[in-house]
């Protein structure tokens, strides 16, 4: 047989066109010779077919960037990620390709709306919360800077979990995206990887004499790509998401068969396929399960293998230059056996000794950091580890022991040195510090946020930074502008392009030039920013009358605080607040005063049982304030279910005031505080994570600054008496007075108990109560600042333009500069 660019065949492929007629022609032809649905309305297909007919717009260029990228002496950057947060794709790729209007035009012809085919896309939830949803922004500005990137992860079958509200809980219900088909992505069973679990190692001698160590009697499972492109934006570039998917090795074993077993050989592929079957939905602490490690392994070893195929395909056997022309950027630890796995492919697989393994795997790996929370940082049981990946463990171990061999040659006779840096920590059951094998695996470590990078080298790094100073760098976190700011909120995009052209979009420094434009007509321009913030207030408010019953009027200030629900990003404090606006309001002490929304959404990691009863408490508190006649339009409250890419899309053009609450020194930056921004909303904020970089963007007139900071924060732990704040602060004291009566849960005694003694817990980590004052008195400026609409219009414009530093472009730039060099 032959392969495909062999093949004279007399049909030409050409670019398919992109104009109405055409699009409308290929769209009619999936919808009735593919789908076959020429009789009767079913919304579904209109989107599959939509998604079937714009893809095949995408494939040319798709099969094109995929040769310009791997012909040889091509440098080549691989993300590795357990998370992608992708979103919805066919907005995007419209945006992207410019085929917007030609879309509209033919759904016209069914008297269907662009709006209503694009809300039929499936979410593809396949991340927790930030570090998955930058993943996807990094994507999508790889491919508009044409930078040749390739993304790895699992095609999991199961994303985030739905979060439904019952009584005011949080129900989880799985998230089965894939059941009706996914129209964007293609199989390669073709280019299958084999993975090794489980069995043992032996040494031999191969025909040169030399001992090799190989791994035997392993149950192996195979890995499948499914490829989904990633258009950029006008220029042509598909990059590729690549994602694997678990199968087992033999569907139906035959010896099994032949014994009679055949619900072995069935339950054998049962097995396999966990693997890929659902996300973890922790985001902040580790699961210390055994299949969360194979997860983590087979993403590894299949995207490593992949890796190699495509590198001797093109370079053939020869490993010298393997690490001029490859590198890899580990995604938090979650990927970080990849050292491990790198060094036994090289080691056992292509015969390279350990020098040289080690001299490809240190110029080829590099580790992104994403948290500054001790509990949150991964290691393995060693048991666990040698049980499943017995020839990894041992290879964990040498890298260890010639480390520690280095450090004890740095540090003579520091022993305490040595067992806390150690790869392995000892203690009762050893257990493999990821973070560290990852450090001691890389050229380069980097955190998310000029303040986050510092905090790693003077504290849960320090050791190493003493060692390796030139390892450590920043890489400021960011959003794509495309989804955050073009595709989010059309309405703002044309406005901006109207009086800046339309530049910005694949370069947002640009977006500066908005304050100019601004001075050629002032009152016309600020008119218009303020018309189309309402316009995108009433879309909001639309989205919550419909999910949660609760009436918002577009008058009042839509405060809003979005995220996963998490104590350090305190959910608590933006409640205590409301708590104390209510009693204000049943006191009377209503004069001057300025009607707010309040808008929380969030999920609950499922075994978190305080993050859970925060929610609860928010939806408690909402019924009560919402349902009383004092209160009135002066504060609504809602928790927003099953908070996603896709609500976020249509809830930070609508906002006017952006909560970022974190206690300082622990939100490593936050993303979601730039594409509030990026939409002209108003921060109030700590001195926290991307928050200060936001501050110094804006300046302080534009961004409401309150809090301890990081070392305020450290410095106040040792003596930290909450009650003395209860004590000193009368109003602090009437908002716990309340709390504590059981007024939120009158017929749910001693519910909130677990919430109020954390708050009151001298030991609280997030000294919530510390904050409490600056917080209120805080958001008294910003009332203030509101009823000054000129004022808020020019703060808000002052966000938007000078957001252009919180782009991923940027981001990317920045890690291809000083890391890839691509
Ligand atoms: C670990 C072990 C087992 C199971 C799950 C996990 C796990 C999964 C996801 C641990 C952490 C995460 C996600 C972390 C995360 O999203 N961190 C956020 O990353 C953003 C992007 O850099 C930052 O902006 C946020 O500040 C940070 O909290």
């Amino acid at each position: 047989m032959k392969k495909y660019d062999e093949i004279k065949t007399k049909v030409v492929i050409k670019p398919l066109p992109k104009d109405s007629y055409s699009l409308s022609e290929s769209f009619n032809l999936y919808l009735r010779n593919h789908l076959g649905h020429f009789t009767g309305f079913v919304p579904y297909y209109f989107y599959e077919a939509m998604a079937l007919a714009v893809r095949d717009r995408i494939m040319t260029n798709w099969y094109d960037t995929w040769d310009r990228h791997n012909k040889p002496q091509t440098r080549k950057a691989y993300y590795m990620s357990l998370e992608f947060l992708i979103g919805r794709a066919l907005g995007n790729h419209l945006l992207n390709m410019d085929i917007e209007q030609p879309t509209r035009d033919t759904l016209l012809e069914f008297s269907m709306t662009l709006e209503d085919v694009i809300s039929e896309e499936p979410d593809a939830g396949l991340g927790n919360g930030g570090l998955g949803r930058l993943a996807a922004c990094f994507m999508d500005s790889c491919a508009s800077l044409d930078l040749p990137v390739l993304g790895y992860g699992i095609r999991y079958e199961y994303g985030m979990f739905k979060q439904h509200i019952e009584n005011g809980h949080q129900i989880e219900e799985p998230d089965h995206w894939l059941r009706d088909g996914n129209p964007w992505e293609i199989p390669r069973p073709e280019f299958e990887q084999s993975i090794q679990f489980g069995g043992y190692t032996e040494k031999y001698h191969d025909n040169e004499g030399v001992e090799r160590v190989r791994w035997i009697d392993s149950n192996d499972v195979v890995a499948i790509p499914h490829d989904m492109p990633i258009s950029g934006y006008r220029n042509n570039t598909v990059n590729t998401l690549r994602l694997w998917k678990a199968t087992a090795s033999e569907v139906f074993s035959l010896d099994d068969f032949n014994a009679g077993s055949y619900s072995d050989a069935v339950e054998a592929k049962n097995d396999a396929e966990h693997i890929s079957m659902v996300l973890y939905p922790n985001d902040a602490s580790e699961s210390g399960k055994v299949l969360r490690l194979k997860q983590q392994y087979f993403l590894a070893s299949a995207s490593l293998q992949d890796v190699i195929r495509i590198w001797e395909r093109t370079n053939g056997y020869q490993y010298d230059d393997f690490a001029r022309y490859n590198v890899f950027q580990l995604n938090d630890t979650h990927p970080t056996i990849a050292v491990a796995e790198l060094m036994r492919i090289l080691i056992d697989i292509k015969k390279l000794d350990w020098k040289q393994a080690w001299a490809i795997t240190t110029q080829t790996m590099a580790y992104t950091n994403h948290t500054l929370l001790p509990e949150a940082l991964e290691s393995w049981p060693t048991t666990m580890m040698k049980s499943l990946l017995p020839r990894l463990m041992e290879i964990i171990y040498q890298i260890n022991e010639n480390f520690m061999h280095e450090v004890a040659l740095k540090w003579p006779g520091d022993n305490d040195r040595l067992a806390r840096m150690s790869i392995i920590e000892e203690g009762n059951g050893k257990r493999v510090r990821m973070a560290y094998l990852a450090i001691v695996g890389s050229f380069s470590i980097n955190g998310v946020a000029d303040l986050h990078s510092k905090l790693l080298c003077t504290g849960l790094f320090k050791d190493f930074y003493e060692l390796w100073p030139e390892k450590f760098n920043n890489k400021t976190n960011g959003v794509t502008p495309r989804r955050w700011l073009a595709h989010a909120n059309p309405l703002l995009r044309d406005f901006i392009t109207e009086n800046i052209g339309s530049d910005w979009v694949a370069d947002l420094s640009h977006i500066k030039q908005l304050q100019q434009a601004m001075h050629k007509n002032e009152a016309a321009f600020m008119r218009g920013w303020t018309d189309i913030k309402q316009q995108n207030k009433q879309r909001l408010a639309n989205m919550v009358k419909n999910e949660c019953g609760v009436e918002f009027n577009t008058d009042a200030l839509f405060d809003v605080q979005v995220k996963r629900v998490h104590e350090y990003k305190r959910q608590l404090l933006n409640i205590l607040h409301v708590i104390h606006l209510y009693v204000k309001i049943k006191k009377g002490d209503t004069s001057n005063w300025t009607p707010r929304c309040v808008l929380i959404g969030g999920k609950a990691a499922p075994g978190y049982h305080m993050a859970k009863l925060i929610i609860k408490l928010v939806n408690n508190v909402a019924e009560i304030v919402n349902e009383d006649p004092d209160v009135g339009d002066r504060l609504k409250v809602a928790f927003l279910k099953n908070y996603n890419v896709s609500r976020m899309e249509v809830i930070c053009p609508g906002t006017d005031l952006s909560e970022q609450i974190s206690t300082a020194g622990k939100e490593a930056s936050g993303t979601g505080n730039m594409k509030f921004m990026m939409n002209g909303a108003i921060t109030i904020g700590t001195y926290d994570g991307a928050n200060i970089e936001i501050l110094e963007a804006v300046g302080e007139d534009n961004f409401f600054l309150f809090g301890l900071k990081a070392d305020e924060v450290e410095g106040m732990r040792q003596n930290y008496l909450p009650q003395g704040f209860i004590d000193n602060d009368s109003e602090l004291a009437d908002v716990m007075h309340l709390l504590e009566s059981g007024h939120f849960n009158l017929f749910e005694p001693h519910l909130f108990d677990d919430v109020i003694a954390a708050l009151k817990s001298p030991h609280d980590p997030w000294l919530t109560l510390a904050d409490f004052r600056s917080y209120v008195d805080c958001q008294m400026r910003v009332v203030d600042f509101f009823q000054n609409r000129e004022a808020w219009t020019r703060a808000s414009i002052a966000n938007t333009s000078n957001s252009g530093f919180f782009s991923t472009d940027r981001t990317m730039q920045q890690y291809n500069a000083d890391i890839w060099k691509l």
